[in-house]
């Protein structure tokens, strides 16, 4: 009988750390290639629409996509509650409303940009989305159900299941109670005023407003309640801020504040390079932060060299999700290297030197726009 160990990953003694890091010449790998041919990016040209389209949002799947089925799926809530729960679509949909835009991005972002990089899914800058999710709040659900006093950590599963770095698992997030009580936390249905699409988690997800991607679990069949720490594969393994292997580093927890450029232009089918025509040219993008709002945007053409304040947009989405900011730039010919950089309400803002860990999580270094300014 073939066992997981047969398969040609890591043995199951050698997970408890990160994935691999590529040697300092190694090329895009065919299997980080395979990755990122299933998990799409947004095109940065869809940074213009405030609303993602829901084809054009980023996607992360870490096994297969589940056939689930939207008539006779249920959510069971168990654990150390007074009394368990198994509630239907149907019910969750008779349960109060909400729709919240929501920023969504994944915490690998900006990893195959990294110095060395963690051999997985290699995100440049462009694994996020912002979406319209509708559903209905979790704490009051987890109120219904009654979280004992002694309560630690609220897991969350997805009917997706695969092995990982030797590890067979369902996909299991967990979440603190407190966080998980949030009332922004929301059971979504919905995406953009239609039901889930299958890949962004069907029929029923997690929306954890504020947090990297891979705590918004999707296919959503069971919410557990724990009294002690989850020490479950993506919690304990997986994203943490590690800076080696043997570290057990922290949590991955929320988004740090990033800025990106709507690329100006017209590209270069093969580098993406930017052609601009000399003159007036509005720069622009979005901001967010998962930490505090957005206070201010620098916008740089010269490399990070020098930087010009953006104008930021009036809000409107609400605290969770992206802002519009835009530049007035006169495009002189030549070379120009474009970027931004926001900062938020906390003081974080993003490094001009790479924030590197081993699994290469939350980097979010200034992106750097190719452009040449060609007359016509
Ligand atoms: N069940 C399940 N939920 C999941 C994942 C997954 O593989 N399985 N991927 C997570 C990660 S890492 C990210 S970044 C987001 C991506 O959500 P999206 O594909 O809707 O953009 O989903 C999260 N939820
Ligand atoms: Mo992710």
């Amino acid at each position: 009988m073939t066992t997981v160990d047969d398969l040609n990953v890591p043995a199951v003694t050698e997970v408890s750390g990160p994935s691999r890091l590529a040697e300092p010449d190694e090329g895009i790998t065919t299997e980080e290639l395979q990755l990122a041919a299933r998990n799409h990016g947004i095109p940065l040209e869809a940074l213009r629409y405030d609303v993602t389209p829901a084809g054009l949002h980023y996607l992360l799947i870490h096994y297969d996509i589940p056939d689930l089925d939207a008539q006779t799926h249920t959510l069971t809530i168990d654990g150390a509650v007074e009394r368990s729960l198994t509630v239907s679509l149907a019910e969750l949909r008779e349960r109060p409303r909400v729709t919240r835009r929501v920023t969504l991005e994944c915490a690998g972002n900006g990893r195959a940009l990294l110095h060395p990089r963690a051999v997985s899914q290699p995100w440049l800058v462009e694994a996020v989305g912002n979406a319209e999710w509708t559903g209905t709040p979790l704490a009051p659900l987890l109120r219904e159900a009654g979280i004992a006093p002694e309560a630690v950590d609220v897991v969350f599963t997805g009917a997706d299941h695969g092995v990982e770095r030797g590890v067979e698992q369902d996909f299991q997030r967990a979440l603190p109670v407190a966080d998980a009580l949030r009332e922004e936390v929301l059971l979504a249905y919905e995406m953009n005023g239609a039901p889930l699409l299958p890949q962004h988690g069907a029929p029923l997800r997690l929306i954890v407003p504020g947090w990297y991607g891979m705590a918004h679990v999707k296919w959503l069949r069971s919410i557990s309640v724990l009294t002690e720490t989850f020490q479950g594969y993506q919690n304990a393994s997986a994203y943490r801020l590690r800076q080696n292997a043997d570290d057990p580093g922290v949590p991955v927890t929320r988004i740090e504040p990033r800025a990106l450029v709507r690329p100006p232009g017209f590209p270069d089918f093969m580098s993406r390079t930017r052609v601009v025509r000399p003159g007036p040219c509005t720069v622009d993008g979005r901001a967010w932060s998962g930490h505090a709002p957005i206070v201010a945007v620098e916008v740089t053409t010269d490399g990070g060299a020098t930087w010009a304040p953006a104008t930021l947009d009036e809000p409107t989405g609400g605290d969770f999700a992206w802002r519009r900011w835009h530049y007035e730039w006169t495009a002189q010919p030549g070379r120009h290297v474009l970027g931004a950089r926001a900062t938020d309400a906390s003081g974080r803002t993003q490094p001009v030197e790479q924030p590197w860990n081993r699994g290469g999580f939350a980097n979010n270094l200034v992106q750097r726009v190719e452009v040449a300014v060609i007359p016509e």
